[in-house]
């Protein structure tokens, strides 16, 4: 009885995967956060790597059974320090927050003063008193913020950082839009002796691709990120570093492990190993090609008379635009009238907003549908789809329509081996061809 009852359940959770998975593929989605890993990335995800432990570092295993994660793990660790030109690569972390927290670990105290970025002002969770730095007991120091060139206000924040002297500067954002001015900053870090650290997760894949800023060589000693947003592998986490102290890199990799991992997601450290080959590949082509479709996107959306942030500046450096919507009902309920009409984006709490629980914003990126093929077009394509939901009062199921009939023509996957005349439809399991 209970067989066949948990047997249903099982097909019943495969069918919504599927569902969800078909829903995407003739849907818009537009979330700055998300992005397709390749074919051959996703056929390692569900290989033999998936059930294996391997603590430690290649040739220094708790585990027997390792040596060609081993072979794998040192691939992925060269190809890493490559794609981002640096010396050092921990690929053990198993998200961004992850790599977050070991960072904390290996280069602060408890009690420490860190400098970051507001919430409000475009700040990652990890940064904040009840996220990572709060579980390490450290304790912010927010920057000077320019809201109208929505990057870092230099002067104001030269000013916090002499008076405050924080030990470690943090220079992350999930709203990211432009490069932060680090080397305007950097005389100063050195003159507290403070140590720059770069939270790269949105935008790693066009630092990769050589189309946005080298923190690494701008005056940070360390890069976290997560591996899946601009940058097109799987869900993991990452440490990077230029840097030639011993002691540094050892706190790093105890920090990775035993600090915040135990075992360490051997599938999806193999799927990142060839999102690395593929970007050394792709990258610059796929960076520069998801830039010019945001600063499209944003430019289709203000000649339709929405508010687009920092329009002045081109909208944006990267893959990411900011739309004001609080005179269409505010950023819950534009993005909820969206997805009825298949495009995907989410509410986003912007500069001066007046309560965290009602943002005003939206957020949208455009590295996924770079990613299977639109260009400049279609992102007009999409601006006039969003204005006609938002703007001229459409309904969402008739404007559901428009949407899956410009997404049929984008199926397939480019920027990676095994794309193209593969016939990848990525609502199938794996879409491998079948030689
Ligand atoms: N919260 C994610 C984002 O969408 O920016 C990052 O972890």
């Amino acid at each position: 009885m209970v067989e066949s009852e948990m047997e249903a359940t099982v097909h019943r959770i495969r069918q919504s995967v599927r569902e969800h998975s078909k829903w995407f593929e003739d849907s818009l989605p537009l979330i700055a956060s998300e992005n397709l890993v390749s074919p051959y990335a996703k056929e390692l995800m569900i290989s033999d790597f998936h059930s294996r432990y391997a603590e430690g570092l290649p040739g220094e295993r708790y585990y027997e059974g390792n040596r060609w994660v081993d072979e794998v793990e040192i691939e992925c660790l060269k190809l890493a320090q490559r794609v981002f030109r640096c010396n050092f690569a921990d690929v053990r972390p198993i998200s961004g927050t992850v790599a977050n927290i070991a960072v904390l670990k290996a280069l602060t105290e408890a009690g420490d003063r860190v400098g970051s970025c507001r919430l409000a002002e475009g700040g990652h969770i990890s940064s904040a008193s009840f996220g990572a730095f709060g579980i390490r007991g450290v304790k912010p120091v927010h920057y000077a913020w320019d809201p109208k060139l929505m990057q870092l206000d230099v002067d104001g924040t030269r000013r916090i950082l002499l008076e405050e002297r924080p030990k470690t500067c943090l220079f992350g954002l999930s709203l990211f839009l432009f490069p932060f001015p680090l080397k305007e900053l950097a005389p100063t870090l050195q003159e507290i002796g403070a140590r720059g650290w770069y939270d790269g997760a949105h935008v790693l894949g066009l630092i990769g691709g050589g189309q946005f800023q080298d923190p690494l060589h701008e005056g940070c000693t360390v890069l976290s990120a997560s591996t899946h947003k601009t940058f097109p592998g799987p869900q993991h986490g990452i440490i990077l570093g230029e840097t030639q102290d011993e002691d540094i890199r050892k706190k790093l990799q105890s920090a990775s492990f035993p600090g915040v991992t135990s075992n360490h997601h051997l599938h999806t450290m193999a799927g990142l190993a060839v999102a690395l080959a593929e970007h050394l590949a792709f990258g610059e082509e796929y960076a520069k090609a998801t830039i010019a479709n945001a600063r499209a996107l944003g430019q289709g959306l203000q000649e339709r008379g929405f508010e687009v942030l920092a329009a002045d500046r081109g909208f944006t450096a990267s893959h990411q635009v900011a739309v004001r919507v609080g005179k269409e009902g505010g950023g819950e309920s534009a993005a909820k009238l969206l997805e009825k009409a298949g495009i995907v984006v989410n509410k986003n709490l912007l500069p001066g907003d007046k309560s965290p629980k009602f943002p005003e914003g939206l957020r949208l990126g455009s590295q996924e549908l770079t990613r299977v093929g639109m260009g400049p077009s279609e992102m007009t394509r999409v601006a006039e789809l969003i204005d006609a939901v938002l703007h001229q009062g459409r309904s969402p199921d008739e404007v559901r329509e428009e949407v899956r009939e410009l997404k049929r023509g984008f199926t397939t996957l480019r920027y990676c081996f095994a794309a193209g005349e593969a016939a990848y439809r990525y609502y199938d399991l794996v879409g491998l061809p079948s030689a």
